[in-house]
This record gives C-alpha cells, structure tokens and sequence, in this order.
C-alpha cells in the first residue's frame, strides 16, 4: 500500500495522536520504570495512576535497504519530580541508522547521547525545527512545555529499535527544570 505522509498528516488527529494508516503504540508511566531518577517522585504518581505519558503512530510503507519509515510523536505535558514527561529513549537495532526528527507543536527537547564516549547534549525541538540525530546515538524526547509536544521521525527501514541496551545502563544525563528552565544534568546514582 502506498501512504503519502501528506495526506495521512492531514487526517493525523493532535488530540489522540491517531493516524489512519499508522500502527499506534502508547506508552504509560509503568512503561518506563526505571527511566526517571526520582524513583520517590515515581512511586508517587504511580500511587495514583497510571498517566498515559505518549503515542507514536509508526508509518512503515516498505522494508527494503532503501527505504524510510516515519513515526509521528505525541508527547504529553508533566513532569515527574523535576524530570519532564519523555520518552522511553532508544539506539537503534542497526547502529549506523540516523534519522531526521521535525518538529511540529509545541515545545520539547532531545537529549543525545554518543553510544562510544558518552558526550551528551540537548537540542530544542519546537515548531519547524530540525533534529539530525547521527547513528550510533541513543536519543529520548522531552516535552518542556505546558502543551502536547508533535514530531516527526524519519529513520531508515532497517533501523529497529533497541530498547535494552538502554533499559540496562540508561542515559548518563537527565533533563529537569531549573529556574523554570530545561538543564541537563548527570543522572544521580
Ligand atoms: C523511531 C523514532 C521515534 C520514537 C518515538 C518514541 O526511531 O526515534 O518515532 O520511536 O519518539 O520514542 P521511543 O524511544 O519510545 O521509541
Ligand atoms: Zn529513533
């Protein structure tokens, strides 16, 4: 089936995140246990519930070793502790992959890590702005402001996704709001 990102945009809902054509994952809070530093201020909120944190709707047209697949991101606003609402944060499965993240609404920030050194940095994600996220490069998203954060990731279709090499040693930093503002700081032991 041919998808044209055009038309699925148009019909992409900025409310649900949901998008025909699109394959629709949800991450709660309890998906991303381990993520935030402040396990305190986590077992706080898991105490009373389970906020839905994002979605992505992952448009994936073909599979072959040319080919893109996308996924548009609706991040929600919050904050856990000091740490902003974000995503769960991947390598991808075939390290050379980069990709191109684009944003849409409101206001965020990725944190980028060099799987080889470690070197991490932050780049804002807001209205028209355009993330290169190199290969070999675990990347998360942050929504630092008070609306619904929407993106868009553009990847090889050989990517994949690995997860578990972050779920095991995690992002050396953490994002948190200081003086009303986005800093990124050495994730505390
Ligand atoms: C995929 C791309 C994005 C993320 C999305 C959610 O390569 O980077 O579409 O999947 O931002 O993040 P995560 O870490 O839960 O996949
Ligand atoms: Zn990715």
């Amino acid at each position: 089936m041919f998808l044209n990102p055009e038309e699925l945009l148009s019909q992409y809902n900025p409310v649900t995140g949901e998008m025909p054509g699109a394959s629709m994952v949800k991450r709660h809070l309890s998906d991303l246990r381990g993520c935030f530093a402040d396990t305190a201020a986590y077992d706080a909120t898991m105490i009373t519930g389970n906020p839905l944190l994002y979605s992505v709707g992952a448009v994936e047209p073909a599979g072959g070793d040319g080919d893109l697949h996308y996924g548009v991101g609706l991040l929600l606003p919050g904050k856990i502790g000091d740490e902003y609402y974000m995503t769960k944060g991947h390598l991808h499965a075939w390290r050379p992959a980069a990709e191109f993240y684009f944003g849409l609404t409101g206001d965020g920030v990725m944190l980028l890590e060099d799987e080889a050194t470690g070197e991490s940095r932050i780049v804002p994600l807001r209205p028209n702005d355009v993330v290169y996220v190199p290969g070999h490069t675990a990347h998360r998203t942050m929504n630092v402001g008070n609306t619904p954060l929407t993106y868009i990731g553009v990847y090889p279709a050989k990517a994949g996704h690995d997860y578990t090499t972050i779920a095991e040693k995690n992002f050396c930093c953490i994002v948190v709001e200081r003086d009303g503002k986005p800093a990124m700081v050495e994730r505390p032991d």
